[in-house]
């Protein structure tokens, strides 16, 4: 008998029996799980495919009424933004791996091809699946040696946001990138349907700056901190209609750290996690959410305020690039003509931090090759002096298209933060111009 099957029929005994409840929060079980039979979920789909940003979800086959799916890890030269490549261990030619798009109830089977250059295996975050499927090498199954494909097969029997990853080595190899996001659609959809569903993963790596091999054995000093594995401004924006009912589905695998994942100018739910989803009732307005590591958060909202919102980790060092870590500190500083006099020698040279560090950015100074300047990208008004893990929402009233960039937003006139008058300052303030300083 295949494990699988075995492991199964326990399960049966198990739920026929009554010790082994159904999922917390689904209602109903699912004898059919061990396996292959109809596929519910496989024609009408009534859901709104997921969104990438920076990524894309898996392509499958059907044979014989099941989900087909084929992973293959691999190294990927991987481009964290505009300026940055380093070599990183991903899936089918990307970093992280491609979405796995199911719906409650089929039954998949996936291929897992190793060319890495160690053993590897696959765990499936979150997803309930008979123990041999597990994916840890060594306790549920023997390792993928370099150039070995292993299957797995399970039926999909909660919905949810999951993620897979690898599990062998894993600190090395969850550093370097392997992993990716699962996204489960309901069989029976409550509530209303969401009209953009975009999935991100988040994560962190050390790469020096000069060099293209992120380091494994950083336990604090992360210096690329990612969205879907890019950095703004390689991120990609959200883009969606006014009136949409968003959802955003974040997992966490960084090595050490949780991201809190603040968005401007709404409020929104916290509806699921990957442990299922969260009732009505306790569902929190928000506008921030903490996604742990090693955890998945999926928020929703209605987008009914057209602009360009800011959303990005609150941590202010997750908004930063390579080049934010070990400075020295010069805030305060009075360097008078010592850049002048510096320059001379180093044609590129600049003191850093009289006015903050936020002249990082934009300076046009000659940073070290493969590497990103500290922060930021160029806004419509001025330098974002923001990096890393951010990204922006642009809700607009007229879209010809979710897979065009509509540009920086237009704002109805008078409602753009702007230098005070005179005028104004005497009528408000009492305050009279003073001549410069
Ligand atoms: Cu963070």
């Amino acid at each position: 008998m295949k494990p699988y099957l075995m492991a199964g029929s326990l399960a049966l005994v198990a739920l026929a029996t009554g010790i082994l409840a159904a999922p917390a929060g689904e209602g109903k079980s699912y004898p059919d799980w061990v396996g292959p039979g109809p596929q519910p979920g496989l024609p009408g789909k009534d859901y709104t495919p997921v969104t990438v940003p920076n990524g894309s979800a898996l392509p499958f086959k059907i044979v014989d009424g099941v989900k087909v799916f084929h992973l293959v890890s691999e190294e990927v030269e991987h481009e964290f933004a505009p300026g940055l490549k380093a070599k990183c261990w991903g899936f089918n030619g990307q970093v992280h791996g491609p979405v796995i798009e199911a719906v409650e109830g089929d039954w998949v089977r996936i291929y897992v091809t190793n060319r890495l250059p160690e053993p590897t295996a696959v765990h499936w975050h979150g997803v309930f699946l008979p123990n041999g499927m597990d994916g840890v090498a060594g306790l549920t199954q023997k390792a993928i040696q370099p150039g070995e494909t292993f299957k797995y097969e399970f039926r999909f029997r909660q919905h949810g946001t999951f993620m897979y990853h690898a599990h062998h080595d894993e600190m090395t190899q969850m550093a370097l990138g392997s992993m990716g996001m699962i996204v489960v659609h309901p069989r029976d959809p409550k509530g209303p349907k969401a009209d953009r569903d975009f999935v991100y993963m988040l994560n962190e790596w050390k790469v020096k700056a000069g060099t293209s091999r992120p380091d494994p054995n950083e336990m604090t000093e992360f210096n690329v901190l990612t969205l879907n594995a890019r950095s703004f401004p390689g991120t990609a924006p959200m883009v969606v209609k006014k009136g949409d009912r968003v959802r955003i589905r974040i997992g966490n695998l960084s090595a050490m750290e949780h991201h809190p994942i603040h968005l401007h100018g709404y409020a929104f739910k916290i509806v699921a996690t990957d442990g299922g989803d969260v009732a009505e009732s306790a569902q929190q307005p928000e506008t921030t959410v903490l996604v742990p590591v090693g955890s998945t958060r999926d928020v929703e909202f209605v987008a009914d305020v057209p602009g360009d919102w800011a959303i990005h980790c609150h941590m202010s060092h997750h908004v930063m690039t390579q080049m934010g870590h070990g400075i020295p500190n010069m805030i305060g500083v009075k360097p008078g003509n010592l850049d002048e006099k510096a320059r001379k020698l180093l044609p590129d040279y600049m003191t850093m931090g009289q006015d903050g560090m936020g002249d990082m950015g934009n300076m046009g100074m000659a940073v070290p090759k493969n590497s990103l300047p500290m922060v930021g990208g160029q806004g419509q008004f001025d330098y974002i002096t923001m990096g890393g893990m951010f990204t922006v929402l642009k809700v607009r009233e007229n879209l010809k298209s979710y897979d065009e960039d509509p540009g920086w937003y237009q704002n109805p006139k008078g409602t753009v933060a702007s230098p005070a008058s005179p005028e104004e300052l005497k009528h408000d303030l009492g305050e009279e111009k003073k001549s410069e300083p």
